[in-house]
């Protein structure tokens, strides 16, 4: 029997990397790590039996990836699964073949190859990585993890600065992954897969470790493949955001944690002794996800938890150049017809013979699709028309964008997103500078979605 402390001391060390190596050049610190995918069993909880998934060295979730701005991250990454990936970091403004989409910016990785990662870690902030090829398969299956880019200063993550990743499980009666619904065309037509398992870090229901007294960061990462997870702390408190989608914002309040699938927020919490439990608020009832287990805080806990807020501005709006995207598709939608791999043809016939099921301007998207082309240096302003009855979170890889986001409730504001949740009928503007060439995705990151037609390219060039 494994005692209370063992655990709590497991659930820490479930993101104590295993494999990180520093070495200079050129005056940058190297941030080395080896990750390598394999199928292997996980336990969620200490009563129920091992799931079968696939992890990132045996993981789960993935290891937690940290550099300090201004390192370099090299990432050697190995693939003994028996299907073809690739790793995408979600939320970093990369270089574009460093990206991890497949047929877009590197090749597969196959079974028992090596591809090796290597980027500079520019901006702080909270991000994640996660298997980019069948995603909707290969990370309902469990290859993710995060990845934490702090300041200098900031050096309490593990202590006063907790990671939260969340995920949705959907679970047969053996407690092993749902394999017989991958490809369910219920699931691609309507919201995506949705679980019936919520885990936080790895865990079903896990005590998590925090210090008795004092300030406390906390980042929230949904991982799940379609599911919106709204997260609530104490009953009738507001909470504190600091930041959203990695990038440090203006604080703000808000009732509750929002988050659609990839997108990230990060909250300070006053004094961590009014934690109780973490609950998941989308339905009437609440449901406990997790405990907050007080501890001793350590003696030389530092305490800047908040990374130097840089003060990015909404760009002048000087010559822009606007490109419509026209959402459309899915279940109870208007799309009768798309155009697929050159043809015309109608939606039930798409859905049937090819699982395709959305489109974007009245094209089924894909990796081959380019939704546009602009020049490096262009203002570019995305007029976006979810013209679907399912909410949508729209991911852009490569830069974030500005949008008057309607997610908070109470008033819009501004944000910096790199992933945002769109609403049935919603109409919005993403606006951002091209200042990263390459040919980069832009999708709906509920996975189903995407596999069956959300998605294409704006090509910056
Ligand atoms: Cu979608």
């Amino acid at each position: 029997m494994i005692s209370r402390r063992k655990f709590i001391n497991l659930l820490i060390a479930s993101f104590v990397i295993v494999s990180s190596k520093e070495t200079f050049a050129e005056g940058k610190k190297i941030k080395k790590y080896k990750l390598l995918a394999n199928p292997t069993e996980h336990s969620f909880s200490n009563d129920e039996q091992l799931t079968k998934l696939w992890l990132l060295n045996n993981s789960c979730p993935g290891p937690l990836i940290i550099a300090e701005k201004g390192d370099i991250l090299e990432i050697e990454f190995t693939n003994l699964l028996d299907e073809p990936t690739t790793l995408h970091w979600h939320g970093i403004s990369n270089l574009n073949s460093m990206d991890g989409v497949p047929y877009v910016s590197q090749p597969l990785v196959e079974t028992g190859e090596t591809f090796v990662y290597r980027f500079p870690a520019n901006e702080t902030g909270t991000y994640w990585y996660h298997a980019h090829n069948k995603a909707w398969e290969h990370v309902a299956r469990g290859l993710y993890g995060p990845l934490v880019i702090t300041s200098t200063s900031n050096n309490s993550l593990g202590r006063r600065d907790i990671l939260i990743v969340a995920d949705d499980w959907l679970m047969n009666n053996n407690n092993q992954v749902d394999e017989e619904s991958f490809g369910s065309l219920m699931h691609w037509s309507h919201a995506g897969r949705y679980g019936n398992r919520l885990s936080i870090n790895g865990k079903f229901s896990p005590n998590i470790e925090i210090p008795s007294y004092g300030p406390l960061r906390l980042r929230f990462i949904n991982t799940a493949n379609a599911r919106i997870l709204n997260f609530s702390l104490l009953d009738n408190n507001s909470l504190d955001i600091i930041a959203i989608d990695g990038i440090s914002c203006k604080p703000f309040k808000a009732k509750k944690i929002i988050l659609g699938p990839a997108q990230r927020v990060d909250i300070l919490v006053e004094d961590s002794s009014q934690l109780k439990s973490l609950f998941e608020v989308s339905n009437k009832e609440p449901l406990k996800v997790a405990d907050f287990i007080p501890n001793d805080p350590v003696i030389e806990d530092h305490l800047n938890l908040i990374d130097p807020i840089i003060h990015h501005q909404v760009p002048a709006l000087i010559n822009p150049k606007f490109i419509e995207i026209h959402m459309q598709g899915g279940a109870m939608g208007n799309l009768s017809s798309a155009i697929f791999e050159g043809e015309k043809k109608e939606l039930r016939d798409l859905a049937l013979d090819h699982s395709k099921l959305w489109a974007f301007n009245g094209n089924i998207g894909h990796y081959d699709f380019q939704i546009a082309k602009v020049n490096l240096g262009d203002l570019i302003i995305l007029k976006i028309w979810n013209d679907t009855n399912w909410p949508h979170s729209m991911h852009l890889h490569g830069q974030h964008f500005w949008v008057n986001s309607k997610e908070f409730g109470g008033q819009n504001r501004f944000l910096l997103r790199d992933t945002y949740l769109m609403e049935r009928g919603e109409k919005a503007k993403f606006i951002f500078k091209a200042n990263n060439p390459g040919d980069w995705l832009f999708h709906c990151h509920m996975l189903e979605h995407h596999a069956s037609g959300m998605g294409g390219i704006i090509s910056v060039v």
